[in-house]
């Protein structure tokens, strides 16, 4: 099929996918009378659908496309590798080139005391693998009962078993009687919606102190981590206030218990940083990676290890009953190789921290003035815009996610990709995008809030 497609292509399309394909994260019944969007290529920071659409993608794929679409420099990677060793596994006391290669510049750009890769397929599977983990490195430590991980509601950390039972999300829970046994959790330092008449470092003081309640309740010879992003993203673009981390850190430190820094938004430049733990200053024990590590080109994920617990992995001896078929998959080892080196060589993330990434926050945090926006706020190349019903006292809208459904909408016809959580409105750009890309953006953020707000009567 051409790249440009035609209405007649659409039509045929959405009649196979609406009897053969089961999406995720999608009311079946509902997408089928809708008709999917289908997408059929994208160059830059931009999207094109089967009807020749332009679409501006705010959200880089699902967080991941952080070095923004069309590298050739990827692309050729895959190619060559495929036809040097398309696959082999790195199981039975065997390796390969780029999986090694890869190990060894994960080490050296993520923080200094974590120099140690296991790879998986995915995000998800990298938050499976720190449940093994964890509970392989307590027992290795003559603690067996440390099995308890501490997480919080509204957080996300995949949807397989584990993963969606480390995520604090009600009605992923809901749906298979999750979480696993041994998964807890306390609140989130979502200050805008739950802080009520604290200020928001007091309110970051007290969520964090949650985790000091919770560990002394369960008893610290049970509470094996912690798990958290550094931002919340798919909960909302939850920027946590300044007190919360180093109280979280200094809580982890004085009880020995491992913390867990899930980096599978927050990594590869997202902050302006690295990692979001570079951003915070946080130490983390295990840090999960995935999306922005191969810009989503192919699947590939990993748990950055720490010398703490990699040196008792390996010190102990004794097989680690783990890891997936696709672990550290060949092609996709050399793709991340080539998105990191371009990471690198282009300075995207310094550009990210000291320009596109500032002007961006300052250019965001002018919707703030807008009638339907309670708060605008960010970090990096990550954003959100609280729509309330009205600013002043705030009141939240009745039926969460109706508006910003409404507001979704309006930015898909208006060539905006902006995701909608409830009532919040969200981007994760590419990390490319050029101070005119992010004119465009904001530009049609407000067009889009504007239709909103007439729609509501608003405006
Ligand atoms: N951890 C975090 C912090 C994530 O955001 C995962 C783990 C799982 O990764 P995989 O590769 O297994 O999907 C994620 C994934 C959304 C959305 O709606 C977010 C994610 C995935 C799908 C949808 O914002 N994040």
């Amino acid at each position: 099929m051409s790249s440009a497609g035609t209405a007649w292509q659409t039509a045929e399309l959405q009649a196979l996918d609406r009897s053969h394909y089961l999406h995720p994260f999608t009311d079946f019944k509902a997408l089928g009378e809708k008709g999917t969007r289908v997408i059929t290529r994208a160059e830059g920071v931009h999207l094109w659908d089967s009807d020749g659409v332009r679409l501006l993608d705010a959200m880089s794929g699902l967080w991941c496309v952080n070095i923004g679409y069309g590298r050739k420099e990827l692309a050729e990677a895959a190619y060559r590798q495929m036809l040097e060793l398309p696959y082999y596994n790195s199981f039975f006391q065997t390796a390969h080139p780029p999986a090694i290669e890869l190990a060894g510049l994960l080490a050296e750009v993520t923080p200094a005391h974590l120099n140690r890769v296991f790879y998986t397929g995915s995000g998800s599977e990298a938050n499976d693998t720190v449940v093994r983990m964890v509970r392989r490195y307590w027992d290795l430590q003559g603690q067996p009962d440390k099995t308890v991980i501490i997480s919080r509601h509204n957080a996300y950390h995949g949807s397989t078993m584990a993963g969606a039972s480390l995520g604090g999300m009600a009605p992923m829970h809901a749906q298979g009687g999750l979480p696993i046994p041994d998964i807890e959790h306390i609140d989130q330092p979502y200050w805008f919606r739950e802080g009520g008449d604290l200020s928001p470092e007091a309110f970051g003081l007290k969520v964090a102190g949650e985790l000091e309640s919770r560990i002394q309740a369960l008893g610290v010879d049970r509470v094996a981590a912690f798990i958290a992003e550094p931002i919340q993203g798919a909960g909302g673009v939850i920027v946590p206030p300044d007190s919360y981390w180093p109280e979280i850190s200094r809580i982890c430190d004085r009880h020995g218990i491992l913390l867990v820094a899930d980096e599978v938004i927050c990594g590869f430049g997202r902050t302006g940083k690295w990692f979001g733990s570079d951003y915070y200053g946080i130490k983390p024990d295990l840090m999960p990676i995935a999306k922005g590590l191969s810009s989503g080109y192919l699947p590939i994920g990993g748990v950055m290890v720490s010398d703490r617990v990699a040196d008792c992995l390996v010190d102990a001896g004794g097989e680690f009953f783990h890891g997936y078929t696709y672990s550290g998959h060949p092609a996709s080892c050399a793709v991340a190789l080539a998105n990191i080196r371009i990471l690198q060589n282009e300075g995207i993330i310094e550009q990210v921290d000291t320009d596109t990434g500032p002007y961006l926050q300052a250019r965001w945090r002018e919707l703030g003035d807008h009638p339907l926006v309670g708060e605008a706020r960010g970090v990096g190349f990550l954003g959100a815009v609280e729509l309330v019903e009205s600013k002043n006292p705030v009141t939240f809208f009745s039926e969460s996610g109706r508006v910003g459904g409404l507001c979704r909408d309006h930015c898909f016809a208006n060539g905006l990709v902006m995701r909608a959580v409830g009532d919040t409105m969200i981007i994760a750009p590419p990390l490319v995008m050029t101070r005119s890309d992010i004119d465009e953006l904001v530009e049609k953020a407000r067009l889009c809030l504007d239709l909103t707000a007439k729609e509501l009567g608003m405006l």
